[in-house]
């Protein structure tokens, strides 16, 4: 392993979570119905009929969990907000009893010494609003301004950091195309459509956060990844530039000003009732609200082939060879990491650049001395932290690095099966443990570096 790598100063160092894969509480203190929570009771739709009912429990343990957390030393938590605690129907009237439950938390992070990063919407929306119509539908934009109108007002005071919206397009295209996540529809115009509602949330929202947040700092996540070409060959490469068009361009080029990007609109345009050129052009500049920063959700690279039709999309994506994979089937591909953030900045001139999720699950368990010692997951940290690093040397502002998990949790479709938490989670007793990795990851933010 390398030694002497020395991150900034000011580096921050966190670790994230989101509301519906660890809290649990499903129907408690008024609380409505999820997506995720009809999602899960349906039958079928999640390995082993796992739900997120339980989860970790963080609902009700939430001060041991931050106690957990000041004791692995993280200067910074992205935790997301469950919309239906905060307003169980979609719209007003609030529950109170939820604020207070975040209030609660983010008080007990403050005098932790530890810096709320709160994410408004990490996927668990009232079910109120899918029934009527969902993110396909444009008032779902207008109920989401309400929502993080809410939410700033009552926690703007001591949240600086917010993040709108978590992976935009896990939320379109794996939960309106693919069916795979909540609320399991397939029907490609509809996620093209919630996919525009969900970026003019965001937009709307920016300007709302920042009244009812002075001085806050705000930004969006989204999952980017790094595309490849299999080959040379023109097909592959079309077909490569086609997969960083759809999960990339076609969210970063609206929010940075340049409108969708021209070699996919083509494609989407006909889901849009007007036309995209009609449509849009009140939408884009709110759309482009300047941010303070952008969060990054990094986990591996695709490798991608069309040997048929370039056009398809999506492109086939074909297993990288013999490199190595986490439990999700994801290559371990640090390098990524480093191509990625130089491109953003690179293309887009980002001031401020988070990577707000990265990670591995591996399943790892206690030995027989109750020790976790989960080598793999370590050094997948340490070569994405030296990746990082390698791209700060480069001139790239990133400002921050949250671990993504802070404990093992719910893993959507995989629900329990796939371990990506620094701690062990024994969901018969609840009980947490340290992994080593999460020991590993103390030293590296006491010592700004390893
Ligand atoms: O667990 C998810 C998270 O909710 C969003 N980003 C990817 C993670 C791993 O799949």
């Amino acid at each position: 392993m390398t030694t002497s790598i020395q991150f900034p100063q000011d580096f921050v160092w966190g670790t994230a979570t989101s509301s519906y894969q660890i809290e649990g509480a499903w129907q408690a203190d008024g609380k409505g119905e999820s997506i995720w929570d009809r999602f899960t009771h349906s039958p079928g739709n999640i390995k082993n009929g796992d739900t997120g009912d339980v989860a970790c429990d963080h609902y009700h343990r939430w001060s041991e969990d931050v106690r957990l957390m000041a004791e692995l030393g993280v200067q910074a938590y992205r935790f997301s907000i469950a919309w239906p605690r905060i307003l169980p129907d979609g719209r007003s009237p609030l529950n109170q009893a939820g604020l207070d439950f975040y209030s609660r938390l983010v008080d007990d992070l403050l005098a932790a010494g530890i810096v709320p990063y709160v994410t408004l919407y990490h996927w668990d929306m009232p079910q109120a609003l899918e029934d009527a119509g969902g993110w396909p539908v444009r008032a779902t934009a207008e109920a989401f301004v309400e929502y993080a109108d809410a939410v700033s007002r009552h926690l703007g005071d001591r949240v600086k950091n917010w993040i709108t919206l978590n992976e935009p397009w896990v939320s379109a295209f794996m939960g309106y195309e693919m069916g795979v996540h909540a609320p399991g529809r397939r029907e490609t115009a509809a996620a093209v459509r919630a996919a525009h509602h969900l970026l003019l949330a965001h937009g709307w929202s920016v300007p709302v956060i920042r009244q009812n947040s002075p001085d806050a700092k705000v930004g969006i996540t989204l999952n980017l990844t790094v595309a490849q070409p299999a080959s040379a060959g023109e097909a592959d490469r079309r077909a490569a530039q086609h997969l960083d068009g759809y999960i990339n361009r076609w969210f970063l080029d609206p929010l940075y000003g340049r409108s969708y990007p021209e070699d996919l609109s083509a494609r989407f345009e006909q889901h849009f009732p007007q036309g995209l050129d009609h449509l849009l052009i009140g939408d884009l500049s709110a759309i482009a609200a300047p941010t303070d920063f952008l969060g990054v959700n990094y986990y591996t690279r695709f490798i991608v082939r069309d040997e048929k039709a370039a056009d398809n999309l999506p492109p086939e994506v074909i297993p990288a060879p013999k490199e190595e994979h986490t439990e999700m089937g994801w290559e371990v591909y640090p390098e990524g990491l480093y191509i990625l953030l130089s491109k953003l900045y690179g293309e887009y001139r980002i001031p401020s650049i988070y990577v707000t999720e990265n990670g591995c699950s591996y399943s790892d368990g206690p030995d027989e001395n109750g020790r976790v010692r989960d080598a793999r997951r370590l050094s997948y940290l340490h070569d994405h932290f030296q990746a990082a690093h390698r791209a700060i040397q480069e001139g790239v502002p990133l400002s921050g690095y949250f671990v993504w998990s802070f404990m093992d949790n719910f893993e959507w479709a995989e629900g329990y099966s796939q371990r990506f938490g620094l701690v062990w989670v024994e969901y018969q007793t609840q009980k947490r443990i340290l992994k080593d990795s999460a020991l590993w990851y103390k030293d590296v933010i006491a010592h700004n570096g390893f």
